[in-house]
């Protein structure tokens, strides 16, 4: 009700990190792409695999002039995956805790203050989704509308009878063909636009056909989900290329912002339930099976994320942070003021930038701790320097930090919640915003 809403708006002005005035308004008046890489975790940047790399063309990308790229920077998501990445991204919302996911459970009904909406009526933005699966997956066709998504490309829009034979895996058309494809609409936007590719082709189960990537090969562990894995992320890798390629011959990149982040991990645990990363890190990376631990993990869920545009000053940022953050960034870069919006995340480029990131389990790291929440006793903390345990027992001033820490991630995460599950947006309506109408938007999805 309202009162609640007050509550929570007490707690983001309270929370509201400011721009930075150097970055505020950089990207006025740009097209926004957001490239949604699928499965895409950030140890895949730099990394080769027989003496070749597996993603050349995103490494380039990352140490470019002009892009902006973050090291510590985390996926977020509950049990909703793509979904949770897209809650975060648009509407500044966790997913929730457990076994669902925001879009199928609630978004066909919820009110959203979402990132299509506020581009569109504050700075004029038309917008559109591009994926390659059929509309109704995750209910995107009927959530789309809630958030004011103008266009929404489903696998029903792209002609899959090209000479690219291998043009569907099990989720959908393949990523070089959603790109090329996706292209034939993206032309006839009304510019600004803001627009999101959602991958596919680099999805659990990695299913690849040896035709697409020419000499690579990959490696050879006993997990062959792991072995494919490194396939279809060089074909990913390939596919933004040819984007980029296109954005560069039609103009389209010198009046873009394009940004980039990974959607949640890749590897995850195997049949005999063994961690994928355990056999990653000690078979490629070197480290000794004995070591590994929560911890460990935990590290493992970093995805890449960056902002790259002509012009940007870039730089690889050790900021902490995660998904929650990059829908304020994002706004503050296009001048955007986002103080009245009710978002969970803070700029990733404030001053005021809160670095301690929340995961969906309730546990949570920091620059310096990687944190578990306590079940019966304290605490488990690992110094992230390390990978040492610190028992809180002796580290008072720790302890308290560490409970502070807990607690402001448990009230994050609950007030999202209570956001989400009693669609308290329907209360609330910003200073200059006007509620979605989702029956402006009929899309002709493929739906089943
Ligand atoms: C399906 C795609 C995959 O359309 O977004 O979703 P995921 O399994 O990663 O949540
Ligand atoms: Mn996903």
């Amino acid at each position: 009700t309202e009162s609640e809403v007050s509550k929570i708006l007490d707690y983001t002005h309270q929370h509201y990190a400011a721009p930075n005035a150097s970055y505020f308004g950089k990207a006025n008046g740009k097209n926004i792409i957001i490239i949604h890489l699928e499965s895409f975790e950030q140890f895949l940047i730099g990394m080769k695999v027989n003496g070749v790399e597996v993603t050349p063309f995103l490494n380039k990308l990352y140490h470019d002039k002009n892009t902006l790229s973050y090291d510590n920077f985390f996926n977020e998501v509950g049990s909703g995956r793509t979904s949770d990445a897209e809650t975060m991204l648009e509407a500044g919302l966790f997913g929730l805790p457990k076994g669902t996911s925001v879009f199928t459970k609630l978004g066909s009904e919820n009110t959203f203050q979402a990132a299509p909406a506020i581009l569109g009526q504050q700075k004029g933005y038309s917008s559109a989704v591009f994926h390659g699966n059929i509309g109704t997956f995750w209910s995107r066709n009927s959530v789309y509308k809630n958030m004011g998504y103008n266009y929404f490309f489903d696998k029903s829009y792209y002609d899959t009878n090209t000479p690219n034979a291998n043009s569907l895996n099990g989720y959908g058309i393949k990523d070089k063909l959603l790109f090329s494809e996706g292209a034939k609409y993206l032309e006839q936007m009304q510019q600004p636009f803001y627009t999101k590719f959602l991958t596919i082709t680099n999805h659990v189960r990695y299913q690849f056909s040896d035709d697409d990537n020419g000499d690579f090969q990959t490696t050879d562990l006993d997990d062959d989900e792991i072995n494919h894995y490194f396939e279809t992320a060089h074909y990913l890798d390939k596919s933004i290329e040819e984007f980029f390629n296109y954005l560069d011959a039609t103009g389209l990149s010198t009046n873009s912002m394009i940004v980039l982040y990974g959607d949640h991990y890749g590897l995850d645990k195997n049949s005999q339930n063994q961690s994928q990363h355990k056999e990653l890190a000690t078979n490629l990376f070197g480290q000794d099976p004995e070591t590994w631990n929560q911890f460990y993990e935990t590290q493992y869920q970093r995805v890449p994320f960056m902002i790259h545009m002509d012009g940007l000053k870039g730089g690889i940022k050790h900021t902490y942070g995660g998904e929650i953050d990059v829908l304020p960034t994002i706004l503050h870069l296009a001048g955007v003021k986002t103080k009245q919006y009710i978002q969970l995340g803070t700029d990733l480029l404030s001053k005021k930038h809160d670095s301690v990131v929340a995961f969906r389990n309730n546990s949570f790291i920091t620059t310096n701790y990687t944190v578990y929440p306590k079940e019966s006793s304290e605490p488990i903390v690992y110094e992230n320097k390390t990978g040492q345990r610190i028992p809180l027992k002796d580290n008072p001033e720790l302890a308290m930090k560490v409970d502070r820490w807990q607690k402001e991630v448990n009230q994050k995460l609950k007030i999202s919640d209570d956001i989400n599950n009693k669609n308290l947006l329907r209360f609330y309506t910003p200073t200059g915003f006007t509620p979605v109408d989702p029956t402006n938007y009929d899309y002709q999805n493929q739906i089943q």
